[in-house]
Parts: C-alpha cells; structure tokens; sequence
C-alpha cells in the first residue's frame, strides 16, 4: 500500500454508531433487500430486467453483456433506443406532460420552470438547429456552459442526433477547453456569454474566443446564449446566438434509435499524467445504471418528490445525477446556478424551504462548509420537506456525516453516502435508504448487481478489519467503454493491476462488519473540494512557466476542501533574484489561468532543492509530510538528506 493510502487508514477508529432504518420508511422504501438476493442469482439477468423496466427500447435486445473481449464490454447490443426519447417524449406520452422537470434559480434571483412538454419541446428545437449547423450522428459537440437549462437541452438535443457531447466545466481554461476540443476533435462548441460568481459577472465566451484564436480547431460554429448579457467578441461566420438559432428551429422532431453501444459523451478526467483521460459512455447499460440507481439509492418517487443535486454539469455527477437519471426517471428537479453564499449564507436552505426540496444530494466539502459557517444558518428555514441527503466525491468524516444527519436532516433523514467515479458512470457502493443501517463515514456495500471488492497487493480479498484496493471484479452497465482515442491507456491504466479486474484507483477498507471505508486516491489524483486534479497536470503548468526550473505538487489535507493542492519550486537562475512572495503569488495565477481556479495551488514554496532519491524520483511523500505540519518520514533513501530540513523549516516560516 502507498504512504498516502495508509496514513488515514491507521487512525481509522472503529464506528460503533448505526442508524436503523425508521420502520415506515422502510416498509414502502423503493429499494427492498430482495434486490441483493436477485442480483447474487443472476446478475445479468438481474441487469436485463432493470433496462427493461427502467427504459424504452425501440429494438429489444436479445444479449445482456458481450465480454468475449474484455475490457470492452457491450451492454444490450443489439438492442436500440433513444436516450432524449427516453428522458423526454415518453413522460409527455404517459401523460406527464404537464410535470415540472426543472425548476430553475439564477444566481440574482431570477427563475424559469419547464415542463416535460416544454422541455421536449426545447430539446427538439435544438436537435433541429443542432442538425442544421452540420451535427450528424457520430459528431462530438463540446459543451461550455454555466448551470442554466440550456446546458440540459444541449445534452440532450446531442443525444436525441446520436452527437457525443463533451462538457467542460466553466471554471477551465481557454487552454483546457482547447485540449479537450481537440481531442474530442469538436465541431461545435456551445457556449454563453457568462454567468454570475458571487454576484459580479463572469465570463465564458472570452475563454472560448482564445481557445480558438489560432483559427486551426476542427470547431466550425460556436452557438452563445445570452445570460449575463455583457459585451462579447463576436467572429463573424463562426459565432451565431442560440435565439437566433435554436429558439427559431421548428419543434417538430422524431427521435431515431440508435444502438445501445451508440456514444452518449465523453468527460475528461484528469489521470496519473498531465494529459486528461476522455472517459467514453455509451447509451443503453449507462442509461440503465444511472436510472436504476437514482431510482432505488434516493428512494424516488416522481410524482412527489423534488430532487436537487447540487453538482456542476461539467462533473460526472452532474450528468448522471442531474441530466440522465432524474430525467429518465420522470423526476421533478431544482436546478441552481449560483454560489451557496450568495446573496447570504443561507441561500442553499432558502431554496430548499421554497421549493420544498425531497431529496439533496451534494458534496462533503460543502457540507464542512457550511458547518463552519454555523448551525444557526439552516436552523433559520424550514427544512422539514427533507427526507434522503446523499453525499459524493469525498470521503465523508463521521463528524460532518452525523452534522449532516442532525442539522439538515433533522435525525430523520437516511443518508447515503455514494462511492462511485467518472469512469464508473453511477453509483457503485452505497447504502440502500429503508434498507441498510447507516454508519456514520462508510459508503458500506456494492449496489446489487456490483461486485466490488477489497483486495491486496496480489489481488486476494482482505478480511474483514483489513484494507487494501478498491477493485470491481465483474463488468456493469454503465461501466466506461473506452479512453477516447487511447485503448492502450485504457487497457494499462484501469485492467492491468489486477488480472481480470478494474482498478478504481482507490485505497479502501473492510470494517468488522465488511463494510467498505474509501480511504482516498492511491496514484498521483488529488481530490480537491470532490474535484479530482493531477499532481502531473499541475507540475507541467509550473513548469511551463519561464520563471520555473522544477516543480513538485502535493494534496495535503484540508479541513474544507478535504485536499488542497501545495506546490514546492525550484526557480531558475535568472529568476533567482526575484521576491519570493510576488513570484509565488505569480506562478499561483499562473496555474489558475493554465488550468483552471480550481487548481490554483493553496501555496506556492519557492525551495532551492526537490528531495529526490538517487534514482531522480522526487520522493512526493516527504513533501507531503511537510505540507501536512507532521514530522519528515524515512528520508534514508534521499541523494542529499539535508534538503528536507531546509524545505520544513522555509514551510513552517
Ligand atoms: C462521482 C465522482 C472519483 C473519485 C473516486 C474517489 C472519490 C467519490 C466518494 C469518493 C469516498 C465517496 N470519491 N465518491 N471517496 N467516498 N462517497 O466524484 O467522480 O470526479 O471521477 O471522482 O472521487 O477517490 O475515485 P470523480
């Protein structure tokens, strides 16, 4: 095991606190524990029949897995289907038409409902303008948006064409966006001209307009929605805005079928190297996988509930969780565009007294958030609509778990905590609400028809009280289907470690009980407030700098943001003569404008030497010490062993 997977396993006390199921709440629970007994049977057959009864096929489907060439799996074959279809026209069909999909807030307070009607009605406008600007099946549309409603009906009106979208999270760089674009080799960016952050304005189309100067990109047309409404750039015979586009396409549109292996996205990711992983789903076991647990894990019942899920669409959560589950499903949905502290503190749980929000599923870190800013902020609205929190992109402390279930969930509410990733496409271990008895910091057991599992160094399951690697030993439907355009990484990165297993990449444990404990990434991937980022993204940023020789980045622990990104630089001679202070606060910027803000480092250490063992490797480890106010490790194998007094001494200045 790695240092950094070990370190919080060791002080992993035993949790003895368990909350039984409240007896009424389990006797109509959506999810009845018969589902595990089901899926031990026969998990394929347990998979076929969700996909039969979750969606609507238009060519049923005669084999459930392929797997005679592992890892490429293909879920439903030979079956077809339309994913808008299924999110959209089926509700309207059923008579559902007038059921509110979204309930829109913008950050200044401005609001938008839509229909299942009215939002098929969008989506089939865009499919039609979509088509008209040269999108055909097979195509890949980068998507560029804050969190707005067309950022829902572009996804969708990509799928309703057979179009792969890629979303990129807002906050990315012009020169992020540009990689993904060109990866993806994108024919259309949709993007707008901003959003708001903290009530001042904050643009998006400036990033694109530099993504694209050098005129050299496989993208032809840019479509911009109006939604700060401040001055853009325009580039005439690219740039077109989605009023006079899509809100003037006609409404009339039929879905085609497409097979179940059809490209749905790709999401970037970021991996072990500096370059971001396209992380590809496809249509039919993705859809089955993402409604199957939105389904069951949140007790849904969509004719009552109002759901919302605060993730960003440019994270995998929001694409599962925001767009395919909860529309397929049928559910009513919040969607919030802003900042939790904006106008005011409270402004998450005004929006939940006012539209009476069900079921909240968000991120540990905003939940430590919001506990540092104080109980009395809830405790100032009526939270009692609540009745299922879930939690996701984190390991949840026991401590903000049972703040969670006490302050929000007024003792009343399941949690869940929901252990899944990018690659995984939903969620994978999780408590099932009315069903498991919760324990307070432990995601605790594969969904049916899931087996993950806790293995050692040789691949054999650990017991129980031992931890080891987060493994999954037989496919899933929502499984990824491939790196975009990189099988090899594909093969080498997730399905070498073990023989005939993927690798989550996560360090984990089995508890007395053989529940599973996530004890954090065991490669090089920091998770900073639920976003995973490289530290190899960060260092080539660094270094790209001219100021910079050498770079070393480490994920200390943070209290908030449950990693924080520190950064150790060796600056160039003629650099050297430069203030320390304005140069880190430079290569801060710098990071922030090469990747993204999310990535800026928390603090930048100007050092004259890396610790390095003999071979050259920089010994991360050490500086992680460091950054983490503990004393320096085994530092015997390091070629100069004075170089570590130096760096703790400069750290704790
Ligand atoms: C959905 C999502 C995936 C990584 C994953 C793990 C961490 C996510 C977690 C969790 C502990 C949970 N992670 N959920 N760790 N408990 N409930 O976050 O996807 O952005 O790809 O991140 O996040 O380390 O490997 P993604």
């Amino acid at each position: 095991m790695s240092s950094d997977a070990s370190t919080p396993m060791d002080n992993l006390s035993h949790e003895d606190r368990s909350f039984t199921p409240d007896p009424a709440f389990a006797r109509d629970a959506v999810a009845q524990k018969t589902l595990y007994a089901e899926a031990d049977a026969d998990r394929l057959a347990f998979w076929a029949e969700q996909a039969r009864e979750l969606l609507t096929w238009d060519t049923d489907f005669t084999q459930t897995l392929d797997w005679s060439n592992p890892p490429f799996a293909r879920w439903f074959g030979d079956g077809k289907l339309n994913a808008a279809y299924n999110a959209l026209d089926r509700h309207v069909e059923a008579g559902n038409g007038d059921r509110v999909a979204i309930h829109f807030e913008g950050e200044p307070g401005d609001t938008r409902t839509y229909t299942y009607a009215q939002l098929t009605e969008e989506v089939k406008k865009a499919a039609n303008a979509f088509t008209a600007l040269g999108v055909a099946a097979g195509d890949r549309v980068a998507v560029y948006l804050p969190m707005i409603p067309e950022a829902v009906i572009t996804m969708l009106a990509c799928a309703r064409i057979g179009a792969a979208h890629s979303v990129v999270f807002g906050g990315f760089s012009a020169d992020a966006l540009r990689s993904r674009i060109d990866d993806a080799e994108a024919k259309l960016v949709v993007t707008a001209d901003g959003t708001w952050r903290r009530g001042k304005p904050s643009a998006l189309k400036p990033a694109v307009d530099a993504a694209l100067a050098d005129g050299r990109s496989t993208v032809e047309t840019v479509v911009v929605v109006k939604r700060n409404g401040e001055p853009v750039d325009w580039t005439e015979g690219r740039d077109t805005w989605w009023s006079d586009t899509v809100e003037t396409a006609s409404a009339d549109h039929t879905a085609e079928a497409f097979e179940a292996e059809q490209p749905l996205y790709i999401l970037y990711t970021s991996g072990t190297t500096g370059k971001p992983k396209g992380i590809l789903h496809t249509t039919g076991g993705y859809l089955t996988q993402a409604a199957f647990t939105h389904r069951n894990v949140f007790d849904l019942r969509p004719e009552t509930d109002v759901y919302w899920c605060t993730a960003d669409i440019g994270w995998v959560t929001g694409h599962s969780y925001v767009v395919y589950g909860p529309l397929v499903n049928g559910a009513t949905q919040l969607i919030y565009e802003g900042t939790p502290d904006t106008p005011h503190q409270g402004r998450w749980w005004e929006l939940v007294q006012k539209y009476g929000v069900t079921i909240l599923y968000t991120a540990p870190t905003a939940i430590r958030t919001m506990m540092k800013w104080g109980e009395d902020i809830p405790g100032g609205f009526d939270l009692s609509s609540l009745r299922v929190l879930g939690s996701v992109g984190e390991p949840i402390n026991p401590e903000a778990w049972m703040w969670y279930r006490r302050v929000i969930g007024g003792d009343r509410c399941p949690i869940v905590d929901t252990w899944w990733q990018t690659e995984t496409g939903a969620i994978m271990i999780s408590p099932l609400p009315g069903v498991t008895a919760t324990k307070p910091g432990s995601a605790q057991v594969p969904l049916p028809g899931i087996t993950a599992d806790v293995v050692d160094d040789t691949g054999a399951p650990v017991g129980d009280g031992e931890a080891g690697y987060l493994v999954i030993r037989e496919p899933w439907p929502s499984m990824l289907r491939n790196i975009w355009g990189d099988p090899d990484r594909f093969v080498q990165t997730y399905w070498s470690r073990f023989e005939g297993m993927y690798f989550a990449g996560d360090g984990a444990k089995k508890d007395d009980d053989g529940d599973v404990w996530l004890l954090g990434r065991v490669d090089d991937v920091m998770n900073v407030s639920g976003h995973r980022l490289s530290t190899a993204e960060i260092e080539s940023s660094l270094v790209g700098h001219p100021a910079v020789a050498e770079a070393a980045v480490v994920g200390a622990a943070d209290e908030t943001t449950g990693q924080a990104v520190i950064a150790f630089v060796i600056l160039r001679g003629s650099a050297a003569g430069e203030d320390k202070e304005t140069m880190s606060e430079t290569l801060r910027q710098h990071v922030g404008k090469d990747i993204g803000a999310i990535a800026k480092p928390r603090k930048v250490l100007i050092v004259p030497e890396l610790p390095k063992t003999r071979s050259g490797k920089i010994m991360r480890r050490l500086l992680k010490d460091v950054a983490e106010g503990r004393e320096v490790g085994d530092a015997t194998t390091l070629a100069d062993g004075s170089v570590m007094n130096e760096i703790a001494a400069d750290f704790a200045k």
